[in-house]
């Protein structure tokens, strides 16, 4: 008789995680993970990068309700969007992401940018199959997000600080952000951005490509 063996929830997510970025990585596609707070610019970003970023890409967006987001990215010229509704659930997990991948053609995307459910909390914990999980923080909310929920920024490669535009305007110490994002991670990457004005986001397109590069030269 088979012996039925129990694995927590998060285990399953990582064999499920693990699967996904096994297929990413045999399609030559280079996965993000997006991580912010509501209302920080995800999607705006990804709307510029349907203009700017000249490269094959699909994005999967999470939300715990609407499609109002993958609408935007497709009517800003990218009809490669796809929405997760998680009905309630405060971020994706890898078995939405697997379940979201049988309408997605992955045969000539070099990118999946997945934005996960505006939270900084419950996305960090969970792998999707990603390569790279970015972190993205904008001026309005404050500049202490990184000291409050520190989970997150010990596993972001990469630290997007967006809304640059309304620096001026706002109290944000953004040399002690930048800090706080290196107590945690003396590697991390940091752009400073706008997806309004556009600035500062060529230099993380950049990043994106040398990280692919790098990945699939191995
Ligand atoms: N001034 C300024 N406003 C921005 C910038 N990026 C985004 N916004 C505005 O911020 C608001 C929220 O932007 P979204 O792109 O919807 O943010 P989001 O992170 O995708 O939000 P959720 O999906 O709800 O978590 C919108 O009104 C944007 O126009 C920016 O760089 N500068
Ligand atoms: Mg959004």
């Amino acid at each position: 008789m088979k012996k039925k063996v129990n694995i927590s929830a998060q285990d399953r997510n990582q064999l499920i995680a693990d699967d996904n970025r096994k297929l990413f990585e045999s399609k030559g596609v280079f996965t993000i993970n997006i991580i912010g707070s509501p209302g920080c610019g995800k999607t705006s970003i990804l709307e510029h990068m349907s203009n700017h970023f000249d490269e094959q890409f699909a994005v999967v967006v999470g939300d715990v309700k609407t499609a109002l987001d993958s609408d935007r990215i497709i009517n800003s010229g990218n009809k490669n969007a796809f929405a997760i509704e998680t009905g309630g659930g405060c971020h994706l997990s890898a078995q939405m992401i697997q379940n979201k991948l049988k309408e997605i053609n992955l045969d000539h995307l070099d990118y999946l940018f997945i934005e996960n459910v505006g939270n900084l909390i419950c996305p960090s914990s969970f792998d999707l199959g990603e390569n790279l999980k970015i972190a993205i923080l904008s001026i309005p909310e404050g500049d202490e997000k990184v000291r409050k929920y520190p989970t997150l920024f010990i596993r972001a490669a990469a630290v997007i600080i967006n809304k640059i535009d309304l620096l001026g305007v706002m109290d944000y110490d953004i040399e002690r952000v930048k800090q706080d994002c290196r107590v945690h991670n003396t590697e991390v990457k940091i752009f400073e951005t706008s997806a309004k004005t556009g600035q500062g986001l060529d230099e993380w397109y950049q990043l994106l490509r040398d990280q692919r590069k790098y990945l699939f030269s191995e």
